[in-house]
């Protein structure tokens, strides 16, 4: 094998922390990413994937739920949000959002993820009749609502805490938060990018409070904009010092930026490459040894490199995403949706078993 495949030098004592199972570290992770040797970044990967998972790779059926696009942050990267009374601007009433919710059930949805923008116009009740509606049209559907933006808006809208918010929450049916809004936590990046957003701490703090009440979540992160290579480092970093005091964390899906109809399109002109995409789906998989998930999520990869993201460290196709807009409005060429049968063929012919699972990675079907 020698002969054919010379390991880069810098990566040879990485790869012999990954066979023995070590931690790696700050400079191990950017060597990582200074090194172009893609295929042995995907090996390292996989082994790590494969010793968690073996050949099982999830997928959910699921949709999105955007109850309203209205926010009062307006990040800059963002193409889905409208300002207040803006041309576009839309707000689902309940009855609107049970008309959808009694759709959903003929599509044997299973997770359903809903979120929204900051609207100053909803308050804890919307959300919370919005959750018993779903609870009660969609029993056994597994509700992912809501990210720590969210939350926080709710809890000073109406002088709560935040675990205030959360348990109310969490008794009208949410089962675990998605990992929106983390973008990239350093605050240069976040001055430059969404400068009215909460803080990274306070992002991690929310997350926290959700753990402590039992309440799991997945983690983000937005890449491919103003960032550094070190800045994602170290936002990868502060998600893996959260996990190990708390564990709460199920999924750790990376974001890949798509600029077009936002602020920064003219700055940033094109999406990252596949070469970023694979590495970065990687060496957080190699640097994330406490997350149990890494997703590929197909809408902001494209399908192509998703499938191929499965042998870089990837252990979920994430879902049908039936109706989500926050990506197609920043342009993503991906389809609208994907068939149940579409994410079962993409996983087999990568060569591992599809697994059907809900939002807390409860399985729902193997033997496809
Ligand atoms: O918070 C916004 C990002 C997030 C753009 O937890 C953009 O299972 C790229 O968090 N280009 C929402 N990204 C999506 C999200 C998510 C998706 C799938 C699964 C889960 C999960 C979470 O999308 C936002 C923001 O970080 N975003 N605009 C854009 N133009
Ligand atoms: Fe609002 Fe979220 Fe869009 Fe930022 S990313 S403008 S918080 S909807």
């Amino acid at each position: 094998m020698a002969e054919i495949w010379q390991l880069d030098g810098a990566l040879q004592e990485i790869a012999g922390k990954v066979a023995a199972g070590e931690r790696l570290d700050r400079e191990d992770a950017l060597t990582l990413y200074r090194s172009n040797d893609l295929l042995a970044l995907g090996y390292l990967s996989a082994v790590v994937k494969k010793r968690r998972h073996g050949e099982r790779v999830y997928f959910a059926v699921n949709h999105h739920l955007n109850y309203s696009n209205v926010c009062v942050n307006g990040c800059r990267f963002c193409a889905f949000s409208r300002a207040p009374g803006e041309a576009g601007a839309y707000t689902l009433s309940l009855d609107a959002v049970e008309a959808k919710l009694f759709r959903m059930k003929e599509l044997g949805v299973r997770e359903l993820h809903i979120v929204g923008g900051l609207n100053p116009e909803l308050d804890l009740g919307y959300f919370e009749k919005l959750l018993r509606r779903a609870r009660e049209i969609l029993p056994g559907v597994t509700l992912k609502a809501l990210t720590a933006v969210e939350v926080d808006f709710l809890a000073r809208r109406h002088g709560l805490s935040i675990t205030e918010v959360l348990s109310r929450l969490k008794e009208a049916g949410l089962d675990c938060l998605p990992g929106g809004g983390a973008e990239v936590f350093a605050p240069r990046v976040r001055e430059l990018i969404c400068p009215r957003k909460i803080s990274g701490d306070k992002w991690l703090a929310i997350h926290a409070a959700a753990h402590r009440l039992g309440i799991p979540t997945n983690a983000t992160l937005l890449y491919g904009h103003l960032e550094t290579v070190a800045e994602r480092v170290d936002h990868l970093l502060a998600l893996r010092r959260l996990q190990d005091e708390t564990g709460g964390f199920l999924s750790f899906v990376p974001l890949a930026f798509h600029p077009r109809n936002t602020a920064l399109a003219g700055q940033v002109k094109e999406c990252p490459t596949g070469f970023d995409d694979l590495k970065t789906i990687a060496i957080a998989r190699l640097l994330l040894d406490n997350f149990p998930h890494v997703k590929a999520y197909w809408v902001m990869l494209g399908p192509k490199i998703a499938q191929i993201a499965l042998h870089f460290g990837a252990d979920d196709l994430e879902g049908t995403v039936v109706e989500e807009k926050i990506t197609h409005s920043a342009g993503a060429e991906s389809p609208e949706w994907l068939a149940r049968q579409e994410l079962v063929e993409l996983i087999r012919t990568a060569g591992y078993v599809p697994v059907e699972r809900d939002a807390l990675y409860n399985t729902v079907r193997e033997g496809f």
